[in-house]
């Protein structure tokens, strides 16, 4: 009846992590490959900064081979199919805005919220993760700040000029990652992540993330909060 507070150790060799596993790694590989392709379409909307935008994209083909080399080293299965229903919202809503040529929002999307969403996961996962996944996301997570950092500065360069898409698409896409998260939580606590640990760590990391951009510390509880009510 001792250590009762005390998680028991994971087992990543059970039926239970692997099968949880099947699904984590498969929502990263995917997240990971859809990030690449976003800079890279990213890169045609802002000609000037298209070296930097192929820089990262590139970072983002090297994650996704690093998560595929984890499910391997635990010969887990990724459940691609899975994945892609996971960021079917998320990604429309990318797509949709790159056709109408909206760059606010694509940033928002993919420099901010999936970014922002990856580096709390990560920072989440990396004290719980076997030895070879620590390693590979503990590499992983010193990238995701650039992009996210990319997303800031040019959104703060442009602040006054984005302010009103930058609520819209918020107001658009934050209740989805709550819903993500909801799908995503039972088997993240497999792993050993809590989801009140991940919705933190996602608040916070957002939030300082608007208030670098410019917004008041009203405006970011009222933007970070959106969509949180029904969730
Ligand atoms: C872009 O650089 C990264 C896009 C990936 C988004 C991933 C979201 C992760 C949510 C699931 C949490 C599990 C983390 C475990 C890591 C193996
Ligand atoms: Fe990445
Ligand atoms: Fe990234």
């Amino acid at each position: 009846m001792q250590q009762l507070d005390i998680a028991p150790a994971l087992d990543y060799q059970s039926e239970v992590y692997k099968d949880a596993y099947s699904r984590i790694n498969a929502i990263v590989i995917e997240g990971e490959h859809e990030a690449f392709d976003n800079y890279c379409k990213l890169a045609e909307l802002m000609p000037e900064a298209k070296d930097e935008l192929m820089v990262l994209a590139k970072m983002e083909k090297r994650h996704m081979k690093g998560f595929q080399a984890c499910g391997k080293n635990l010969s887990v299965t990724a459940d691609m199919e899975f994945a892609k229903v996971f960021f079917e919202k998320l990604h429309s809503n990318f797509k949709e805005a790159w056709a109408e040529g909206r760059i606010v929002t694509c940033l928002l999307i993919q420099a901010l919220i999936i970014e922002t969403f990856a580096i709390s996961a990560y920072n989440i996962y990396i004290p719980v993760a076997d030895d070879f996944a620590r390693k590979i996301t503990e590499g992983v997570v010193q990238d995701e700040y650039k992009h996210l950092n990319f997303g800031e500065e040019w959104l703060k360069a442009n602040f006054e000029a984005a302010k009103a898409e930058l609520k819209e698409a918020n107001r658009q896409n934050l209740p989805i990652v709550w819903e993500m998260l909801n799908e995503v939580a039972a088997d993240a606590n497999i792993l050993g992540m809590e989801k009140e640990s991940l919705i933190e760590d996602f608040v916070i990391t957002y939030g300082e993330a608007l208030g670098n951009i410019g917004f008041t510390t009203r405006e970011i509880m009222k933007l970070s909060a959106q969509g949180l009510a029904a969730f």
